[in-house]
């Protein structure tokens, strides 16, 4: 064996338990739930960011092709549908009102512009659409003309998701009538870091969205930003933070930091892109239900990086040129890379294509 001994605790710990989940697969005939643990603290989330990198990756990747196929990548768009002049002070954001940063601001696109963006971007192989608005949080007004558009989107076919801000319980209530699938809503990051951040709104609004969104039956999108001169228990606490929710969030994004000029945050150091390889790893195996999305930043990412991260347990992308107003890498390059790995476009069930 080259390269020394390896940890024979995790080898053994992880044959075991894949023994265990054979085994049941084939009392039942189905893959076996995993144990969902809503427990963590973040000296344990610490712990296992820091593992040995190889046992990390080897644990990770056990546990994301007991419930996901490492060969399908699920592929959502984005379209920015109220772009700038947010009255919120987050750090990170050019569509900031605050933040000097040349983007142009725009009002809520009409409905029918939303639906044709939707259409294009079904006809490039994206399964989800997400509408994203630059709100603090919408008025009955505006969330009754988002949810017109979602019900149109649906009725593509596709699946939909927006994130609009802070939401009251009817407003959620409106949104899940309309046949919204998801709700995204980020915590971004831990509640120890989140003020360095954000100041014009807290840690509690926040958890309270996620559970209006979630008492009115709309599945969660949630997750945070990695980059932000945040340090690795703060990565473990935002981790801790998401893995405590219950139901765990069906999708959690995960952002490296797109450090726009303007925002505060612009000239941050940058993160060593192993760590971000190592909190993937990390999100997977403390949510092993739940999607894990390499989400904004991929523009700064080596294809390389990106397959660990893909093998780290991320299985699924933002299709498109664009995220809401900065760059994204694109479809062909996308394609490209894709092909690269032997990895294939998700299709929704029912979708014959
Ligand atoms: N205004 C709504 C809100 O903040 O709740 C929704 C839109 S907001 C742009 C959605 C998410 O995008 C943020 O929560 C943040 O996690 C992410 N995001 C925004 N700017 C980013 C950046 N420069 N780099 C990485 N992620 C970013
Ligand atoms: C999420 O977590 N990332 C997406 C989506 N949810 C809405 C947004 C990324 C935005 C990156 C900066 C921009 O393009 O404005
Ligand atoms: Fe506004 Fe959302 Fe950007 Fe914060 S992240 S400034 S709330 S658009």
């Amino acid at each position: 064996m080259c390269g020394g001994a390896p940890d024979h605790d995790v080898i053994v710990r992880a044959l075991w338990a894949n023994a265990v989940r054979l085994c049941e697969r084939l009392a039942t005939g189905k893959p076996a739930g995993m144990n969902v643990r809503h427990d963590w603290t973040v000296n344990e989330a610490e712990a296992l960011i820091a593992r040995p990198f190889h046992d990390l990756l080897f644990e990770a990747h056990a546990c994301h092709r007991e419930l996901h196929d490492p060969q399908v990548v699920e592929a959502a768009m984005l379209l920015s549908v109220k772009t700038g002049a947010c009255p919120e002070d987050c750090a990170y954001c050019p569509q900031s009102a605050k933040w000097n940063t040349d983007l142009e601001p725009a009002r809520l696109m009409p409905a029918e512009e939303i639906v044709a963006s939707a259409r294009s971007a079904q006809a490039s192989g994206a399964t989800r659409f997400c509408m994203g608005a630059a709100w603090r949080a919408p008025n009955d007004r505006q969330v009754e003309e988002v949810a017109v558009a979602v019900e149109a989107v649906g009725a593509l076919g596709m699946e939909t998701c927006v994130t609009l801000g802070m939401l009251t319980d009817e407003q959620a209530t409106r949104l899940a009538g309309a046949g919204l699938d998801f709700y995204n809503h980020n915590l971004d990051t831990s509640p120890e870091f989140y003020g360095e951040i954000i100041t014009t709104r807290t840690y509690e609004d926040r958890l309270e969205t996620l559970a209006n969104v979630r008492d009115a039956g709309v599945k969660l999108c949630c997750g945070g930003i990695v980059g932000m001169g945040e340090s690795r228990r703060d990565r473990a606490g935002l981790l801790v933070q998401l893995a405590r929710l219950d139901p765990q969030p069906e999708s959690v994004p995960i952002n490296l930091l797109v450090q726009v000029p303007g925002t505060p945050l612009h000239g941050t150091d940058e993160l060593d892109p192993l760590e971000l390889v190592r909190t993937i790893a990390a999100a997977r195996l403390m949510m092993p239900e739940s999607v894990v999305r390499l989400s904004a930043g991929r523009s700064q990412m080596t294809d390389e990086l990106q397959a660990l991260c893909l093998h780290a347990g991320a299985s699924s992308i933002f299709l498109g040129d664009r995220l809401l107003t900065t760059a994204n890498p694109g479809d062909d390059h996308d394609r490209d890379l894709l092909g690269r790995l032997d990895v294939d476009l998700a299709v929704l069930e029912g979708d014959a294509r």
